[in-house]
Order: structure tokens, then sequence, then C-alpha cells
């Protein structure tokens, strides 16, 4: 790939070594001294991975200034946003941090001067798939962010040893094989072994008086785990900050037991290792929906209190008083995923730093912000007492005495409101009792946030709405957004170099500029490159598909994408039921005259869910009777690409010329894949849910394919009774895509593969698939005349794209930061310079 912009963006460092300076010369010697001193390796017996470990050091080397100087500025008491999140899908590293630090263009000259082409190794980059989907993503955005707009930050996380699992299809079914990220070292992190803290588990509580007659609480835990933070450096675009992700990883106090192996008990003597290190092991594949597990219950609580240990050691180093904690952090919730915090602060300043429980709880509410991420009731976490109190004992106590002291509240507000005491309260007592993490979020927080208008408003009617009631001012709308340098700049280097030869660069960081390529919607040699870029682009994934899938797909047809989570709520099979409309129609009339398409999907199932891996199933079995169809060949294509990660996202955002933004109206929070394609110059097909509102409402309603219920509707047809049988019965169309998948036409003649999915749509249909049916199938043919006016398609893709400004995480970074948070940014100034420099 060529540099998608000039280099030398970056303010450069005033003194340079020879170890980081930037000259051809320096850099191709860095790289091979990287592979002989790092990596142990003669040029004659380097792998390419090895070439990639050498390359990334030298590019490292050339952030440490940065990151080192940002730590300390940030000693200087100034406020920090810590974003505590399970999640941080933050997408390969090197060439993000090339284009942020301006360098690109050197170094690729410098790896092909000794002989190596750039592109191969950035291949080589294992991605950390430390997410699932939008949310961990969300936070990466995030994180972006934050430096680029200079606002200090640290990420805290988990460091887990294996991320989202590799997809791999077989037969049609996802098989799930296990991320082994780490297997050939990670050149990004630094290990901080000596800033370990410890973590506590099980036990009980003891009540005691101190020395001064003040009554205390203890815990005596049964375990205690060390949790060792990773560190990586997240540079912004041009500038020298560099803030900190902090990951941690759970390892055995003492990580080999004398005692046990003295008495001859060989495996003994490992087992604390082997137990502790479990909790860091893997991440849970599931987005959404995690009910139960006791593991991740140990992985929240984990995490969450090494950050705010780690928060509060940063603090006492400064001499600043612990009764300013929430003036030095801002600390966000991603979920409620670490929503114990709230316990865990309080526990720490009341029990440790002896803090008196008002004081405590001021502190504590006036620190944390909540950020909700998903309607679906089934969503919401809750853990049975009975366990959180064995894994948790004190923090059972805290959250009693905090639900005590709000429903006295509660009941001095709605005196007699029994219902309304049991909706808010922190403990669910309508049958196994369970502690409710979502209430604790919200009582624990002084901000509460949806992540688009849509999402916020549903949140007070609906999930939330008693908590809205009694705190209506906790709660704010963020919309999501994305950061245009990874999902622009590093994904799509064509469009970027395009759009900065005509508006100049500063759309990178103000994304607004965008609006100035309006005008040259007009201009037909301007449309001309922009359908030349798309078009090359398209290739480019046509040849991806060829090599990996060997489906050969057609450029010129209309590429039609949607990936994301297989989830039933997103509709993939109301997709499907398009794609063999689709296909019904051309084997009716061969002459038809259709715009050709490509269907492409991709994305990763739960491995639990049954009825995902179901879809993913159908999709890669219509895609086998379609493309082996002489009837339809050069006409319609489906694909279903394995593997959906950053990576590809990377690949496939950019060569859309339609995004499936389908899901049932209510039911997707925000979606940020809207976003990305839509940026990339992707129309959209989509219902009125999430961000899809704001985004039509941005990019005008003539540029937007809108089709289906509307929430409300859902909300009204439900009420009615909404009977599906009755929609295929009266559709005729409909009806023959139906039959057809219960025919066993797409499974070798078996009718049993897809009747739980046939039967479900048909009795069931939670997500009105059959209900909107007829609107997506007349939206679609909209779509498809649409295209073959390609003046027009192309003024509409400029004019998405134009009008996409309000979609940069850079704006919702500095929502949080003024509505929320109260920070402000603090530039970096490179004022050490070690080794070598001044
Ligand atoms: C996702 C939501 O489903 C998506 O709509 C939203 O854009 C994204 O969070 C970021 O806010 N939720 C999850 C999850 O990924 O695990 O709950």
């Amino acid at each position: 790939m060529n540099a998608p912009l000039e280099d030398s963006l970056t303010p450069q460092i005033r003194v340079e070594d020879d170890r980081t300076g930037l000259s051809i010369t320096t850099l191709r010697s860095a790289l091979a001294d990287n592979l002989f001193y790092i990596q142990g390796k003669f040029p004659g017996t380097a792998t390419k991975n090895d070439y990639y470990m050498a390359l990334a050091y030298t590019v490292r080397d050339r952030l440490l200034q940065r990151w080192l100087n940002t730590t300390q500025t940030y000693r200087k008491n100034v406020k920090v946003v810590c974003y505590l999140s399970a999640e941080f899908l933050i997408g390969p590293q090197l060439v993000n941090n090339l284009i942020n630090l301006g360098i690109y263009a050197k170094i690729r000259q410098a790896v092909e001067e000794s002989g190596l082409s750039l592109q191969e190794l950035i291949e080589q980059e294992e991605e950390p798939g430390l997410g699932n989907g939008g949310l961990g993503r969300l936070a990466a955005c995030y994180l972006d962010s934050l430096s680029t707009l200079e606002i200090p930050a640290i990420g805290y996380g988990i460091r887990y040893e294996f991320g989202i699992f590799d997809q791999e299809i077989r037969d049609g079914w996802q098989v799930e094989i296990t991320d082994k990220w780490l297997q050939y070292g990670n050149p990004w992190e630094i290990a901080r072994p000596e800033e370990y803290v410890e973590v506590k588990f099980g036990g009980r509580s003891e009540h005691y008086y101190d020395e001064k007659g003040n009554y205390r609480v203890r815990w005596i835990p049964d375990r205690v785990v060390k949790g060792v933070p990773y560190d990586t450096p997240i540079l912004g675009y041009q500038v020298n900050t560099a803030n900190t992700l902090r990951l941690w990883k759970a390892e055995a106090i003492e990580s080999f037991d004398f005692q046990a192996f003295n008495i001859g008990d060989y495996y003994g003597a490992v087992d604390a290792k082997i137990v502790s290190e479990n909790l860091t092991k893997i991440l849970y594949p599931n987005d959404e929906v995690i009910q139960g597990k006791e593991l991740r219950l140990q992985q929240q609580y984990f995490f969450v209190s090494c950050a705010l240990q780690d928060m509060i050691r940063l603090l006492l180093s400064t001499e600043v008083s612990l009764e300013t904690f929430h003036q030095q952090f801002a600390v966000q919730l991603n979920d409620t995923h670490p929503a114990i915090g709230v316990a865990e602060l309080m526990r720490l300043l009341v029990d440790e730093h002896r803090i008196d429980w008002d004081k405590a709880w001021h502190i504590t509410q006036n620190t944390f912000a909540f950020t909700n991420h998903t309607l679906l009731p089934e969503a919401l976490e809750k853990w049975p007492i009975e366990l959180f109190g064995r894994l948790l004992p004190r923090h059972l106590e805290i959250i009693y005495e905090i639900n005590q002291r709000f429903l006295d509240r509660v009941r001095m507000k709605y005196p007699r409101d029994l219902g309304k005491l049991s909706r808010l309260s922190l403990i669910d007592e309508s049958g196994e009792r369970y502690v409710r993490m979502a209430n604790l979020a919200c009582v624990g927080s002084h901000a509460i946030n949806g992540v688009a208008e849509l999402h916020t408003e549903l949140l007070k009617k609906t999930v939330l709405k008693d908590f809205y009631e009694f705190f209506p001012e906790k709660f704010a709308n963020v919309t999501n957004g994305v950061t245009p340098r990874r999902w622009m700049v590093l994904s799509n280097p064509r469009l970027t170099r395009l759009i900065t030869e005509k508006i100049g660069d500063r759309w990178i960081t103000h994304l607004d500029d965008l609006r100035k390529l309006e005008t040259l919607a007009d201009d037909a040699s301007f449309r001309q490159q922009w359908r030349q870029i798309k078009q090359e682009t398209k290739g480019d994934l046509a040849a991806y598909i060829r090599k990996k899938l060997d489906i050969i797909v057609d450029p010129k047809s209309l590429f039609d994408i949607q990936v994301k989570r297989i989830h039933e709520y997103k509709r993939q099979h109301l997709n499907v039921l398009h794609v063999i409309t689709f296909y019904n129609r051309l084997k009716h009339d061969r002459d038809l005259d259709i715009t050709p398409r490509t269907f492409i999907f991709g994305g990763k199932a739960a491995p639990g869910y049954f009825m995902a891996k179901l879809i993913i199933k159908l999709i890669v079995s219509v895609a086998n009777i379609v493309n082996n169809d002489p009837d339809v060949r050069d006409r319609m294509k489906v694909v279903f690409i394995p593997d959906f990660n950053v990576t590809l996202g990377q690949r496939i955002y950019p060569a859309a010329d339609l995004s499936e933004q389908i899901s049932t109206a209510g039911k997707e929070a925000s979606g940020t894949g809207n976003m990305k394609f839509a940026l990339n110059g992707a129309l959209t097909i989509g219902t009125l849910d999430g961000a899809n509102v704001e985004i039509r409402e941005e990019v005008g309603a003539e540029n937007f394919f809108l089709f289906g219920l509307t929430t409300e509707e859902v909300y009204g047809l439900k009420a009615r009774g909404y009977r599906p049988f009755d929609y295929y019965n009266q559709n005729a169309e409909l009806k023959a895509v139906i039959d057809l998948i219960s025919s066993g036409f797409f499974s070798h003649g078996d009718v049993d593969l897809f009747k739980p999915l046939i039967d479900n749509l048909l009795y069931r249909d939670d997500y009105m698939l059959l209900a909107d049916y007829q609107s997506y199938i007349d939206t679609q043919e909209k779509v498809s005349q649409a295209y073959r006016d390609r003046e027009n398609w192309t003024r509409m893709s400029i004019l998405n794209v134009a009008r996409m400004g309000k979609f940069s995480s850079d704006r919702s970074i500095r929502e949080y930061a003024q509505k929320i948070w109260k920070v402000e940014p603090v530039p970096v100034e490179l004022l050490q310079l070690c080794p070598g420099g001044q």
C-alpha cells in the first residue's frame, strides 16, 4: 500500500540519537540492530515474523520519548480519565503508529532498501483480539481520540492470554480455534512487574474496633492473586501525547509452592499458579449476554480492583489527599462489566484508608460515570447472591449498605410504592436473589449515558425508566463515534489521498471539514476519481476473496455487505431472505434485467448461540447453491468471509457500495460499523434504529435507503399480538422463499436442518423479520435502480462522506470531556529526552 499521506506530520523530537533517528540510514541500521540484538537472528535465518518484530521495535523506540514524557506530565496534578473496560479491541498497532508518528513513507523506504516488503511485514502482525465487537472496538476508538485530543487518560482492562477465537468455516459451520495472539511475543507492550497489586477473593469479613475505638471492618480472604500490569502506548495523531493502555495479567503470589513440593506433591506445587493464571486466560466470547459465570465475575473484580488500587497508588505518590480522588480521576464504566468498582472503591476508601462512609460515598459517586450499550433486557448483568457473597463477601455487605441508604431515599420520595422499591433495589428478590449490576452502576455514578439519541431515549423509557424518574439529572446522551485515523486514513489510503488533495488534511482531526466535499459532488471529474477509487478498492477485496475462498466475484457488481456479530436482532437472516428472493426472481425470469450484486457477509457467532450458528450455516449453504448455479452466474454471488476482525474490517468497509444496517428498530444501541461504512462512501440500507437515525439526519433522507417498522410500531404490533404466520401466508414471494429453505433445497434435501430457524420465524419471530420483509425487498429494489445511475450514486456517496463529520470519536470524546468528565487537554512537552537526549 502507498503511504496515505505525506510524512513528517508529527512535531519532530528535537534531539535524536542513533536509536530514534529518522534518516533512512538510521532506520535501516536500527532494523538490522533489532533483528540481531532483540530477535537474535542473522538476516539469513530470520523469518518474516522476526523482521516484523524488528520493525515493530524500531517503531516503538520512536514512540518512547513521547510516551514517557506523557506519563511524566501527568504526575503534575492533572485530572486523568480512566476508561474501565473488560474489552479493548485495539487492532493491529504497526501501521496505526506509523501514521500517527507520520513516518510511514520513510519506514517503507528503509524497509524496501533492506530488501523487504513493508506490506508483507504488516501482514505478520497478529491483532490483539481482546474484545467481542462494538463495545470493545468503541473503547479502542476512544483511546485513540483521547490521545489525539491530548486528554490525559489510562485505559484499564484485562490482558487475556487467549482473545476472541479465530473463526473457521467447515462444512458451512463455524468452528472456533483458540486465538494464540501472544505466541510469538507482543512487541507493543511493556510489563511492569514491579507495579503489581494484590487482589483478594473469598473468605469472610471481620468486624472490629480499632485502636481509637472506631468500628471497622476488614476482609480476611481465602485467596490472593497478583495483578501484573502490561502497558501499551496509545499514541495520538500528530501530537506528543501517548496515553497508556494498562492491561492486567493474573499471577500467583508465589509461583511455586515449596511446601507442597517438599512433601512430594509435584502437581500441587504448581496448582496455585495455574488456578491464579486461569483468571486472565480467556475472553468470554459472547457479546451482549453472559450470565452467571463465576470466572467472569472474578475477571471483572480482578481488573477493577487492580485499576482502582493503581489509581490510589498514583495519587498517593503525588502527596495529594485521597479525599480529592474524584477531582483527580474521572472513571468511566464501559457497560456494567466494571460496575463492581463502585463497591470496591467504597471498600478501599472506608476499610483500607479509613475515610468515613458519607465522605467515601461522595467521592465514589463523583468519580464514576456509566455507559450502557444494550437494550436487550436479557443482557442486564446480575449475579446470584450466593456466588457473589462467596467470592466477594465484603462487597456484598457494602452493596447491602448502599442499598439500604438508597432505598430509604426512594421510600421518602415514593411512600408506599413497593413496585418502585423492588425495581430500584440493587437486589433482585423476585425469585432467586441476585445483585443487579446496572442498578449498582446507576446509583454509584453521577452520570449515565446511552450511545445514540434513540438509545438514550429508550433507556429512559424502558430498562432504566425508574432510575430516570429518580435521577433525571444524571442522564445524558453521547452518540458513539469512530476514529477517522484507523477507519479512513489507515484503511482507505486512496480516498484519503484524494480528499486531502482537494481539501487539505485538517479533516483527519476535524472531521466536519469533510463538508467541503459537498460542492465537489457536482464535479464530474471528481466523481470519476471517486468511482475509480471505489472500483480499485473493490478489486482488492475481490482479489482477497478469490485467494482465500476461491470464489470469483465481479468488482463491477454492487457490493452489498453486512459485517458484524451474528445475532438474531441484527437480522442477517433477513438479508438472506432477500438473497433468496433475488435468486428466485432470476430463476423465474432468466432474462431479467437485474443489477448484478455480490452479497458479502462476515461475523462471529457466540459459540453457545445455536441460532446464530445456524444462520451462518444458512448463509454458506445458500452461497454454495447460488454460486454454482449457471443460470444466475455473473449476476449474483454470495460470500461469507470467515474470521471477521479489525484487520479484515479495514479491508472490507472501504470496498462496500451498500451497508446493511437492518436490525429490528429499538434493538441496536448505536452501531459503529454503520459509521465506518458511510465514512468510506457506502450508502446505507437501514431501519430507524440506533445511530442510523442520526446518520440519516446528517446525510439527508434522500441519500439513505430507509425501510421497516419504527420502534413504536414494533412495540405496537407486539402489544396487539404479532402473528408472523399471517405475513407468510399472505405474501406469495415470501412464502416461496421460506418454502424453498424448508424443502431442503439448500441442504441437500435435509428438511430438518433449518427447521429451528424457520419455525422460529413462522411462529415467534421475536425480531419481526416477516413484518419487515416486504418493505425491505421494495427498498432493495430501489437500491438496485439507484445503482444503475452511477453518476447519481456517486454523488450520493460523496454527500454521505461529506456529511459524516459528526461521527468522529473525537466529537464523542469532546462531549464526554465537557459534559461528564470535566477534563481539559494537557499538551505534552518533550522536556526530558533520554537516552542520548539533553
Ligand atoms: C454494542 C452495541 O450492540 C452496539 O449497538 C454499540 O454500537 C456498541 O456496543 C458500542 O456502543 N454492544 C456490545 C456488547 O458490543 O457487548 O454489549
